[in-house]
């Protein structure tokens, strides 16, 4: 009987123990310098214990560019060994407990077993996403010049009922949310008729909405550009907003980090969405360039704190209805896609609890008083804080990992996966 190697909870302890001491004087370091700021280390403690984000099913596969794929070993090969990986993220940052899948990707053959297998790794379902930027196996009508918004009728009802499709697997599966981001768009000037285009999403993503159950919610994600490369039809967040508001109160705008251009204040973005009551929350990654699909605060980690700076400002503030949905999208093409999503969620909870630091009294004086100094260094006191001991005692306290890459790579993870999977040529599980 072929056996699934998993992670012993009492390895995790016993890797810990090795940690104990220095995290635990660090810890109480750390709560002495932020007693003297009047900030009780135990509540933003309990604020990380509380954090959670979605990893993408497709990101435990390793990626690839149009260039090349270089798979790496002990690929999952299937949605079942996928959960296995993302089961075993959140048994050791444990911040991850959902899971978003991609149809056809992840098109389960039994969603009732799919959703059992999850539960009994203490994972549930976030987000569905669909898929019109691909022809798959079976489909009959290509969606090389569009999907939800091509000038051909059918091909609109073929990505309209795919959507259906999605949002019917999801209500099996438990999830709550469709994700849309469609690649329609054009390469060269003329290709497209710009308001029928948008005309034609509205009148195809109001079907996919009518569709949604009562307590679900629809993500419009934008997009600058790519796969088309002169005009996107959904391109930026003021057109991801108008839809959303016409479509009605359950549509939302997600917002990807790497689908802005380069130096677009995404944290204003941000802003504008919660004022508007629009956010539906994110894709999170970093970039440098174009949609790179890099890892979340592996490039401009101050912009990564100053995002958290306004949904915890917008939290504090009792936003009503403030429930943003909170996912990693990430493309691993060099790195362990474990120990990049790892080490992701672990940045994304590092945003949060710093975000939680700031004095905003202080900072809310400096605003109204003009002092641009002072508001910047009471942001900058925050985002300089070390608070890794305090998302150490966190993972540790829910049964995690103090030091989740080197548990992870002590516990011969990789290699079993290896031995057990052997590699079937063919199969394709990241993104290229
Ligand atoms: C598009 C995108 C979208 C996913 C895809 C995998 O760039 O961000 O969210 O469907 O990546
Ligand atoms: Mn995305």
């Amino acid at each position: 009987m072929q056996t699934h190697f998993e992670i012993d909870d009492w390895f995790i302890a016993e890797q810990n123990m090795k940690a104990k001491a220095w995290v635990d004087e660090d810890y109480e370091h750390l709560a002495k310098k932020l007693r003297r700021r009047g900030v009780e280390i135990e509540d933003l403690t309990s604020r990380a214990q509380a954090f959670s984000v979605a990893v993408p099913s497709w990101g435990v596969g390793t990626g690839g560019t149009r260039f090349a794929r270089f798979p790496g070993p002990g690929e999952p090969r299937d949605i079942y060994e996928k959960l296995e990986d993302c089961g075993t993220i959140f048994q050791l940052v444990r911040s991850t407990p959902a899971v978003s899948l991609h149809i056809p990707w992840d098109r389960p053959d039994d969603a009732r077993e799919l959703r059992k297998f999850a539960q009994e790794r203490g994972l549930h379902f976030d987000a569905m996403n669909s898929n019109t930027f691909q022809d798959g196996a079976e489909q009959k009508l290509s969606y090389k010049f569009g999907s939800l918004t091509h000038p051909d009728r059918i091909v609109r009802q073929q990505a309209i009922e795919h959507n259906l499709e999605c949002i019917d697997i999801g209500r099996t599966l438990g999830s709550k949310s469709h994700t849309v981001w469609i690649g329609d768009g054009g390469n060269f000037p003329g290709q497209l008729h710009f308001r029928r285009a948008l005309e034609r999403y509205l009148e195809s993503t109001r079907q996919i909405y009518e569709a949604l159950p009562p307590d679900w919610r629809l993500f419009l994600e934008h997009k600058l550009y790519e796969p088309a490369f002169y005009s996107t039809v959904i391109n930026d967040w003021g057109t991801s907003y108008y839809c959303a508001r016409e479509l009605g109160p359950q549509a939302f705008c997600l917002v990807d980090l790497g689908h802005h251009a380069p130096n677009v204040n995404i944290e204003m973005i941000v802003a504008r969405l919660i004022q508007f009551g629009k956010l539906a929350g994110f894709h999170f990654n970093d970039s440098k360039y174009g949609d790179d699909d890099l890892d979340a605060g592996s490039i401009k980690p101050f912009q990564l704190f100053l995002i958290f700076n306004e949904l915890v400002d917008a939290e504090l503030n009792g936003v009503p209805d403030f429930n943003p949905a909170y996912m990693l999208d990430q493309s691993h093409n060099v790195t362990d896609p474990i120990e990049s999503l790892m080490m992701s969620a672990v940045e994304l909870v590092r945003g949060y609890v710093q975000s939680h630091l700031v004095d905003r009294q202080v900072l809310a004086d400096a605003q109204e008083k003009c002092d641009p100094m002072l508001a910047l260094t009471t942001l900058k006191e925050a985002f300089t804080t070390d608070v890794s001991a305090i998302l150490a005692i966190a993972r540790e306290r829910a049964g995690g990992a103090i030091d989740p890459l080197q548990t992870f790579r002590a516990s011969g993870y990789r290699e079993q996966k290896a031995s057990e999977r052997q590699a079937e040529i063919g199969t394709l599980v990241g993104i290229v």
